[in-house]
């Protein structure tokens, strides 16, 4: 694989595949595994995500690349073999989460700050060691139009700090994946979403010029413009797909090569028939495609429920959500292909 940065991102949007966002931090893996009643160890953490890599039609054909949390990426599989290597062997390419989480912005109640700045530039160095060729900073913007929140100050504090990651990541030869998600939580309307989403990448663009990020080796991982989860509404994937794409016209330059959605707690089919509808509406400047945790992994972890003998199983369910959100990717997914497997 060629170690340009423009070539690494060319490849994490590579036709019809896709990223699988397997970076949970210990305290949101535990939620998960706490659902399907498996007890969060390390060996269980490592027998699920080896159970996903391991996935051979899955990652040689849908999945470009994988965020890893730091454990993941200094772990070894059952028999020895590094995760790393796994992945790299069926041709993806490994990617790390370098971001602390998010906290509470002080004098800003509701409104939050993503930490893990400090000491970044050794632990990049790190990870490139260690195999990553991407990695991902994930800054949270919620919506309480009550509130007032985000501020203004949430907004330019979280962009400034992705502008900072993005160009330290350059810098180490890994490409940026700069997520600025605004929360689907709230009881917002869609406009209300477009609006804040808006504000949200004309600030982080700004913010990226100004810190000489080369857009060309970076990609975005954003929101789909969607109604708040509390508003009492399901937008069709038509709505989403046309709202969401014409405020990335508006406001997300040509030379980013791609965008790669997060999930945000959509349901999977729901996941899939957005993405699916916002490529049909195409041709667009940038590819379209996923970087989903939750839709990817929802049907695989309730397959699988910490078993061995369920292996094949969360590996079948795996691959399926993974095939599904291929389609969606090149704008070919249907609803009946959901009800044949
Ligand atoms: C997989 O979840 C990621 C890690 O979350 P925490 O740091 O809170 O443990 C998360 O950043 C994820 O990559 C994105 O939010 C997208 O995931 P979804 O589930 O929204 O597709």
């Amino acid at each position: 694989m060629s170690e340009r940065l423009e070539d690494i991102a060319a490849a994490i949007v590579a036709d019809g595949k896709g990223l699988l966002a397997a970076d949970e931090s210990s305290g949101t893996i535990k939620k998960r595994f706490d659902v399907i009643g498996v007890e969060s160890t390390a060996d269980n953490r490592r027998d699920y995500r080896e159970m996903m890599f391991r996935s051979k039609e899955a990652m040689t054909k849908y999945i470009s690349g994988v965020i890893l949390y730091d454990e993941t990426i200094r772990q070894n599989a059952a028999d020895g073999t590094p995760l790393v290597d796994i992945i790299k062997a069926a041709g993806a390419i490994p990617g790390i989460k370098v971001d602390a989480g998010a906290k509470p912005l002080a004098g800003f109640p509701g409104d939050t700050i993503t930490e893990g700045l400090d000491g970044l530039r050794e632990r990049l160095a790190d990870y490139y060691k260690l195999g990553a060729r991407f990695a991902k900073w994930r800054a949270v913007i919620d919506i309480d139009t009550v509130r007032g929140v985000p501020s203004a100050n949430s907004i330019a504090s979280n962009t400034h700090t992705l502008a900072r990651y993005a160009a330290l990541c350059q810098e180490a030869g890994i490409v940026p994946i700069v997520e600025p998600e605004v929360l689907m939580d709230g009881a917002h309307s869609i406009d209300v979403c477009y609006d804040v989403s808006k504000a949200t990448l004309v600030k982080l663009y700004d913010e990226l010029y100004a810190a000489r990020v080369v857009l060309e080796g970076s990609i975005l991982k954003p929101n789909m413009v969607i109604s708040g989860k509390k508003s009492g509404r399901t937008d069709s994937p038509e709505e989403i797909a046309e709202k969401t794409i014409k405020l990335f016209r508006e406001v997300v330059p040509a030379a980013v090569p791609g965008i790669a959605f997060l999930s945000g707690g959509q349901e999977d089919e729901e996941a899939t028939a957005n993405l699916n509808a916002i490529n049909a509406i195409g041709p667009h400047p940038w590819k379209l495609t996923f970087s989903y945790g939750r839709a990817l992994q929802a049907a695989p972890q309730k397959a699988w429920s910490g078993k061995a003998s369920n292996v094949a199983a969360g590996q079948a369910a795996f691959t399926h959500r993974a095939h599904m959100n291929h389609l969606a990717a090149l704008g070919k997914w249907q609803p009946a292909l959901e009800k044949a497997a």
